[in-house]
């Protein structure tokens, strides 16, 4: 396994070395060489079921991660606006397959949490099934999102989910999320440690963000849109 292979320069920068704790890279205003303008993501379409997909025109961005790990905050960090996602303490606050366009260049898939749930076990199971089937039957996914919170030991699910991308050709990048939960060298720690029970394929991009809504710094969120922006739209 190795270590600290393939990190982000962002995460190099902040985490490897002795550097500020957060990046004051967050402003619109600076994402204008990208592709993608992310001050012009929208919400498309809700899906309860994978027979509602919308049609595959546009390259697809896939958030998958267990319930409560931030997907739903990490599209409001991105697209700099709280009010995109429904955002929630109780795990299992989205249950369906939520879309949302990006400027027209891509779209974004914010899947239903698999794991834990606080909502009944018939649902709960729905939960994964959805976000299983949803692997299994969608066509043209240009890249996948494994959130992963920084605090605590990789989900049995989490670590399924990796084994699955690696087995698959999806492009996927490693977001470790709620890293203004802990310091710079706790961050540090904890990859490090997660690297031991995680099996990231070599070219693996990996991201320390922090979508904390009341933290107007949100770290490493600019450098995930510049890769996501250079990822979908590099052809
Ligand atoms: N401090 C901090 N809290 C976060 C961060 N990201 C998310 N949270 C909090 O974590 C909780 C869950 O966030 P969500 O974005 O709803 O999580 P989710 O993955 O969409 O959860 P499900 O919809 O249940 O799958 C909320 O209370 C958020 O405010 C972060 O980067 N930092
Ligand atoms: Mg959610």
């Amino acid at each position: 396994m190795r270590l600290f292979a393939g990190l982000s320069t962002d995460f190099r920068t902040k985490y490897c070395k002795k550097t500020d704790k957060y990046d004051n890279l967050n402003s619109l205003d600076k994402v204008i060489n990208m592709a993608i303008n992310f001050g012009k993501i929208k919400y498309l379409k809700t899906c309860a079921s994978v027979k509602e997909l919308p049609d595959g025109k546009l390259p697809e961005i896939v958030l998958a991660g267990r319930s409560n790990v931030g997907k739903s905050s990490l599209v409001n960090a991105l697209g700099n606006n709280r009010k995109l996602a429904k955002v929630s303490q109780t795990p299992g606050k989205t249950q369906q397959i939520i879309y949302f366009d990006m400027d027209s260049k891509a779209i974004l898939a914010d899947l239903p949490g698999y794991g834990f749930s606080k909502a009944s076990k018939t649902k709960s199971a729905g939960f994964s099934e959805l976000c299983d089937d949803y692997f299994r039957i969608r066509d043209g996914i240009d890249l996948v999102l494994l959130l992963i919170d920084i605090r605590h030991e990789p989900s049995d699910n989490d670590i399924a989910m990796l084994n699955y991308l690696n087995s698959s050709n999806l492009p996927y990048f490693l977001v470790f999320t709620k890293c203004d939960k802990l310091s710079v060298q706790q961050v540090r720690k904890q990859i490090q440690m997660m690297s031991n029970s995680l099996d990231f394929t070599e070219d693996a991009r990996i991201f320390a963000v922090s979508s904390s809504e009341t933290n107007p710094q949100k770290s490493g969120i600019n450098d995930l849109r510049q890769a996501i922006s250079d990822e979908v739209c590099k052809d």
